[in-house]
C-alpha cells in the first residue's frame, strides 16, 4: 500500500469514527457528546525472567587442532629376540707382517773341551744333512711329474748342469740321460719339455769319443733311429759334441760344458 492511499484510508476510518459518533449523539440526547479516539498505553514492566530452555541441538564439529607438544620418552622396550645368522663375508685381505720379537735371552757359557773330535763329527753330519737335502730335492722333483712309457720312466731335472755332470747326476741315481731310441720314447720327451715351457734339454747323445761318431751315453751304438734337425749335427765351432732336445723334439749337437736343465731316465725294471 502506498502512502498516500495509506493516509486517504486513515482520513476515512477517522472521518466514520466522527459520524458513528454524531448518530449516537442523537440517539442518547442526554449524555454530553464528545468523541474517543483509542491510543496505546504506556510500555510496561519487565516480566520475570523465563525457565531455562532444553538443551540445545550440539553444534558442528570443528577443524582438527594443531599437533600438541611432544610428550615425554617413554621407557626402552625389552631386547628383541635374536636374528638369524647372516650369511658369511668374504675372506679378508691378508694382515701386515707383525713386528719382530724381543731378542731372547743368552746361553749359558758352553763347557771347554777338546773339541777336535767333535767337530770332525760336526762337519761329517754336515755332508750328510747336504746329501740327504740333495735327495729330498731329487724326490720332490720326481713327486712334482716324471713321465713313463711301457719300459722307461723319465724325470726332468729342473738344475742347470754342464753335460758330463748331469750325467753324472743321472748315473748317481742308477739311471742315465735320456737316450731316446725310438719315435714314441722321443716323442714322450717332446711333449715332457713343452709341458714344462721349456725349450731345450741335454739328452744323453754325444761323439765325445770320436768327432761325427754319434753313441748314447750307455756306450750303446745308434741304429735306425735318429732325430736331427736339419742341418744338425754341423760341429759349430768344432766345439759340439753333445746333444740338446727342443721342444719341437728335434736334436742338436751343442757344445759341452753349456749348462742346462736335463732328462734322466731309468729302466722300470731296475726302479
Ligand atoms: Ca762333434
Ligand atoms: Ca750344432
Amino acid at each position: 500500500m502506498s502512502k498516500e492511499r495509506l493516509v486517504s484510508f486513515v482520513l476515512v476510518m477517522v472521518l466514520g469514527l466522527v459520524l458513528m459518533g454524531s448518530a449516537d449523539c442523537q440517539h442518547l440526547s442526554e449524555e454530553p457528546c464528545s468523541v474517543q479516539i483509542l491510543v496505546p498505553g504506556l510500555k510496561g514492566d519487565a516480566g520475570e525472567k523465563g525457565e531455562k530452555g532444553a538443551l540445545g541441538r550440539p553444534g558442528r564439529v570443528g577443524p582438527p587442532g594443531e599437533p600438541g607438544p611432544p610428550g615425554p620418552k617413554g621407557q626402552k622396550g625389552n631386547m628383541g629376540r635374536q636374528g638369524k645368522m647372516g650369511p658369511s663375508g668374504m675372506k679378508g685381505l691378508k694382515g701386515d707382517m707383525g713386528d719382530p720379537g724381543p731378542k731372547g735371552s743368552d746361553g749359558d757359557p758352553g763347557a771347554s773341551c777338546d773339541c777336535t773330535p767333535l767337530r770332525k763329527m760336526i762337519g761329517e753330519m754336515d755332508i750328510q744333512v747336504s746329501h740327504l737335502t740333495n735327495e729330498l730335492k731329487f724326490i720332490k722333483n720326481a713327486v712334482a711329474g716324471i713321465k713313463e712309457t711301457d719300459s722307461k720312466i723319465y724325470l726332468l731335472v729342473k738344475e742347470e748342469k754342464r753335460f758330463v755332470d748331469a750325467e753324472l747326476y743321472c748315473q748317481g741315481r742308477g739311471g742315465h740321460l735320456a737316450m731316446p731310441k725310438d719315435e714314441t720314447a722321443n716323442k714322450a720327451l717332446a711333449s715332457y719339455i713343452s709341458a714344462a715351457g721349456l725349450s731345450r734339454v741335454y739328452i744323453g747323445i754325444n761323439d765325445l769319443d770320436r768327432e761325427g761318431h754319434f753313441v748314447y751315453v750307455d756306450r750303446s751304438a745308434m741304429t735306425t733311429f735318429s732325430k736331427w734337425r736339419e742341418g744338425e749335427p754341423n760341429n759349430a765351432y768344432e766345439d759340439e759334441d753333445c746333444s740338446e732336445m727342443v721342444a719341437s723334439g728335434e736334436w742338436i749337437d751343442v757344445a759341452c760344458h753349456l749348462t742346462m736343465y736335463f732328462v734322466c731316465e731309468f729302466d722300470k725294471d731296475s726302479v
